[in-house]
């Protein structure tokens, strides 16, 4: 049998170039290699406060989103998190199986507290428990994702070893699968941060749901370095190399034939280019998200089929944990 991967997106807002390009188009690379899963994490969005009718939609949105931009529903299956409820239970026993000091040292969880420093929630710290459970309930060996979400993946892999080693062998440890370039998108207001959804200006990210005039003028307002030419350097010029990654995502050129392109040229050129060629790559996937968000029949059917899929695994392997574990009669 294919070996299984599995990722998920938080349904915390609308997605981002970055999400995108970092994640989800990877998914509609290697999808055709893998049985996969792919997980709407509604339990990880709600570690900060969400509202409840917004929470919803996103949940939908965000498996429009997986279709739109490319995933087969008839080779793979999508589900919301919450539907399959041992995440909830493996998610316990993981946080029985972290320890304080490594969960302490999550970059995500010392970010998202600061910010919501005055009431952060148990589950933001224990997040990444539940981010391992969703993992080894399927015998995960692939997990496609962003570079801020490597060191999870490391955690996921100490858990299912330390796990492993306590109870006889019973995990799968996975591997993460990370883009060789653009696995982390840069802000396009501050290219020290990453490009994030949950970003307080709008004009940080490009939405994937963004009309064209909207992508043209926050990617005409993107800083730049100083220096005035199109060359890739991430250390010295790390706005322009930051655009350039997206451009190369956009076109599928290589640095050194876009270096080529706007030899010569300035970032004025650039940008416009740049822009042109983000609304180029949203386009198809801006119509087929509007061709699901209003088929929600069809969205509930492969929604329903997902969960059941999910379930039916998930169930069978909790049955093996608790038995492993002395849990129950
Ligand atoms: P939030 O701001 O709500 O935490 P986010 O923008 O960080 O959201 P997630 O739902 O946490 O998005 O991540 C979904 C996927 O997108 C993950 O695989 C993550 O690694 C990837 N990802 C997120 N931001 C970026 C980015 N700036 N560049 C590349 N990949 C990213
Ligand atoms: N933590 C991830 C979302 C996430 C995930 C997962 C990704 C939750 N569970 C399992 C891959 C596999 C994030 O914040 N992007």
């Amino acid at each position: 049998m294919a070996d299984l991967l599995f990722s998920g997106v938080q349904p915390t807002n609308v997605l981002h170039i970055g999400n995108y390009i970092g994640a989800l188009k990877q998914w509609a690379d290697v999808q055709h290699r893998y049985r996969c899963l792919f997980c709407v994490v509604d339990l990880h969005a709600i570690t900060v406060p969400q509202d409840p009718a917004k929470l919803r939609k996103n949940v939908l949105d965000t498996a429009a989103a997986y279709l739109a931009v490319g995933i087969d529903p008839n080779r793979s299956n999508i589900f919301v998190q919450s539907e399959v409820k041992e995440h909830t239970e493996l998610g316990w026993i993981m946080s029985t199986i972290g320890k304080m000091g490594e969960l302490e040292r999550m970059t995500q969880y010392k970010d998202k507290s600061a910010k919501h420093a005055e009431n952060t929630s148990v589950g933001l710290f224990s997040y990444p428990a539940l981010m391992a459970a969703d993992i080894l309930l399927y015998d995960t060996t692939v997990v496609p994702v962003g570079e801020d979400q490597l060191q999870h993946l490391e955690l996921t892999r100490v858990l299912a070893r330390r796990f492993n080693s306590h109870f006889g062998e019973t995990f799968v440890v996975p591997q993460p699968l990370i883009q060789k370039v653009g696995a982390r998108i840069m802000g396009l207001d501050d290219p020290t941060k990453k490009m994030s959804k949950s970003a307080i200006s709008a004009s940080s990210y490009i939405a994937i749901t963004d009309e064209p005039e909207v992508i043209k003028k926050k990617i005409s307002r993107a800083v730049t370095d100083s220096g005035t030419t199109i060359e890739y350097d991430e250390e010295n010029r790390p706005a322009i190399a930051n655009l350039m990654t997206i451009y190369h995502h956009a076109t599928g050129k290589s640095m050194k034939e876009i270096e080529k392109e706007f030899a010569g040229k300035g970032y004025g050129d650039f940008k416009k280019a740049l822009a042109e060629a983000v609304i180029y790559m949203l386009n198809p996937i801006q119509k087929k998200l509007k061709e699901f968000q209003s088929d929600p029949a069809e969205l509930t059917k492969i929604l329903d089929r997902g969960r059941d899929a999910a379930q039916e695994a998930a169930e069978a392997k909790m049955k093996i944990v608790k038995e492993k574990m002395g849990l129950g009669r």
